[in-house]
Formats: structure tokens, C-alpha cells, sequence
């Protein structure tokens, strides 16, 4: 990419959007282009396809998606499926007709079978069943990932495709329904200790493990893969550490200063027992994350307002 090249970041607005808008500005990429989903709904395919007929983007990053935490992806299937496919197919198949020169796709690490063994790496896509509160999410995603290697194989063209684990930072949603569990537990330790509250529910058992990585740190290997990665094999993006929903909840408690109890609510779905990612194949090709979560957790809460709440 020179720094002049037309990029389009779709679903700019949204965190990892957001970020990787960031990151490319810092890096003085200056010919950015992005559209609000009040601009451009990306479910719509004859307005994508106008879209990338009158602005010709060289390279795509695509951030857009319709995400959310373990409740959302469960309540909203339809919605989960119908809308992820939507739009990757409608951004994928606009870049092949325009000639987009590179594309970058991100999924999730949902994709893998909920029972793969640990840490998960990218050969063990499809080799057994999905977890079933993030099925639609997951088989979208998967989709996404079958789009870009099969218009690769079949017109050659170079789309590549990451993997981010679980991530928070700016611009995150803090929905307490919809939200992933970090956002969540900041804005409950922060309402708790505001209100004098002696106590704070967390969600499922507690023993679910999982890797959360600064978005930021996202943006940065999303760069580096856009400028040394053109294969067709998808890449998982993580930090390679782990941790239990009740120690993650430990840790945001003590950053924002809470000292009441922690009461967990068993009807609320676990989910995945773990998911962890292999990163050897990014590490292989020289990108590790810095970021690490206490001063990942730190710097998103102070930097935090509770005008991103609502
Ligand atoms: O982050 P989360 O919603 O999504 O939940 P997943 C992670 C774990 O935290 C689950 C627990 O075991 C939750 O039960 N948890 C505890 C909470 N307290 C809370 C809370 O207040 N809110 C939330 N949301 N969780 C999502 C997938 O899975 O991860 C998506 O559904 C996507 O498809 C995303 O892959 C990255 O990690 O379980």
C-alpha cells in the first residue's frame, strides 16, 4: 500500500474499525474512506456494489459486522447469520468485481469446534461441532474465510483473512444485555462502587477461560498482514495468555477500585470452556501483541466516559 492508495475500512465507526482507521492514519496512510451504516447499509447488495463502482478502493479492510456477547449471539440468530453474510458477501464480491488489489476479512475465534483442543490452531477449523449460543455468528464468519480463499483460488485475488481472539478498547459497546463480558464488568465494578453497591453479578460459572486482547494491538497486526501476508490460509490474531472469567473479574474490580462481593448467576450461559489461539503462525512471520491486559484494562478505563454507556 502507498501511502496515497485509496483504502476503505469498512464498519469504520465500530471499535476495531475505529482502530485500525487509527492505526493507518498514525502510519500516514491519508486517503481513507469509510461510510456510517446510516451512509451505506452494507446488507443492501446494489448499493455496495455503487459504492465500489464510484469510489474505486484499492485496499479493504473488512471490520463490518453485526458483534455482540454471549446473550446477543444467542437471542439474535437470525440476525447474527443472516446480516454477517450479508455483508461479507456484498463487500467480497464488490472488491472481485472492482479489482480491489488486497482485501483483509476478520473473524473471530468462534469459528473453531467448541471442544478443540488447546491452543487452537487454524488447521483445526471444521474438524467438529460449533458452540451453540455463537453458531450463526460462527458459520457467518467461517463463510467469510470460504468467500476469500475460493475468489483467491478461483480469480486470484489476494484475499486474506484474521482471526482476532476475544477483544476491548475504544469504542467498544457497553450494553449490559448485548455487550462482550469485559465492557460489561467495567461498567458493573463502576456503577457498584459509584452507588455504594455491596455487590456485583457476573454471568455463568465463573470457570470459562479466555484470551482478551487491546483492539489496538488488532489494528497493528491487521496492518502488518495487509504488508506481508498474501496467502490463502486464514491467521489467527491473540496474545497467547489466558485467564478465567472470575480472575478477569477479580482484575476489573480491583483496577476500578471496587471491594464489595462478586455473586454469580448460573442461569447465564458459559459458553466455550476455553479458547485459546495459537499464534505461531503470526509469530512465525514477526508480529506479536504488546499490550498486556491489566495495562490494556487500565488505559481503557480511564480513558472511558459514561456517555459511551448509553
Ligand atoms: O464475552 P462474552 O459475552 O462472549 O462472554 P464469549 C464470555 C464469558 O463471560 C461467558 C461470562 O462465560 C459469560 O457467561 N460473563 C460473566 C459475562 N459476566 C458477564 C457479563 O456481565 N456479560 C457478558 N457478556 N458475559 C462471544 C461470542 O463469546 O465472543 C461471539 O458469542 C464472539 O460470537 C465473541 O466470538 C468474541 O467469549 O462467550
Amino acid at each position: 500500500m502507498k501511502q496515497r492508495s485509496k483504502i476503505y475500512i469498512a464498519g469504520h465507526t465500530g471499535m476495531v474499525g475505529s482502530a485500525i482507521y487509527r492505526r493507518l492514519s498514525k502510519a500516514g496512510y491519508n486517503n481513507l474512506i469509510g461510510r456510517t451504516s446510516a451512509e451505506l447499509d452494507l446488507r443492501f447488495q446494489e448499493d455496495v456494489t455503487s459504492f465500489f463502482e464510484q469510489e474505486r478502493p484499492e485496499y479493504v479492510f473488512l471490520a463490518a459486522a453485526k458483534v455482540g456477547g454471549i446473550l446477543a449471539n444467542n437471542q439474535y440468530r437470525a440476525e447474527f447469520l443472516y446480516d454477517n453474510l450479508m455483508i461479507e458477501a456484498n463487500i467480497i464480491h464488490a472488491s472481485f468485481l472492482t479489482g480491489v488489489k488486497k482485501l483483509l476479512f476478520l473473524g473471530s475465534s468462534c469459528i473453531y469446534p467448541k471442544n478443540a483442543p488447546q491452543p487452537m490452531k487454524e488447521e483445526y477449523l471444521l474438524t467438529g461441532l460449533l458452540e451453540p449460543t455463537n453458531e450463526p455468528y460462527a458459520i457467518a464468519k467461517i463463510a467469510g474465510i470460504k468467500l476469500c480463499e475460493n475468489y483467491r483460488s478461483q480469480y486470484g485475488c489476494n484475499f486474506i483473512s484474521a482471526m482476532p481472539t476475544n477483544l476491548y478498547g475504544p469504542n467498544d459497546n457497553y450494553d449490559l444485555q448485548g455487550s462482550h463480558v469485559l465492557p460489561a464488568l467495567i461498567r458493573k465494578f463502576h456503577g457498584a462502587k459509584k452507588n455504594n453497591e455491596k455487590e456485583v453479578i457476573i454471568w455463568g460459572t465463573g470457570k470459562p477461560l479466555r484470551e482478551f486482547m487491546h483492539v489496538d494491538d488488532l489494528a497493528d497486526a491487521s496492518l502488518f498482514l495487509m504488508e506481508n501476508y498474501n496467502e490463502s490460509g486464514f491467521v489467527n490474531v491473540g496474545t497467547g495468555d489466558e485467564i478465567s472469567i472470575l480472575d478477569l473479574a477479580v482484575l476489573v474490580s480491583s483496577i476500578v477500585g471496587f471491594q464489595g462481593e462478586l455473586i454469580q448467576d448460573t442461569s447465564k450461559p458459559d459458553g466455550t470452556p476455553r479458547k485459546l489461539m495459537d499464534n505461531s503462525r503470526l509469530t512465525h512471520l514477526g508480529w506479536k501483541s504488546t499490550i498486556t491486559l491489566e495495562d490494556g484494562i487500565r488505559k481503557v478505563y480511564a480513558g472511558l466516559t459514561e456517555k459511551e454507556w448509553y
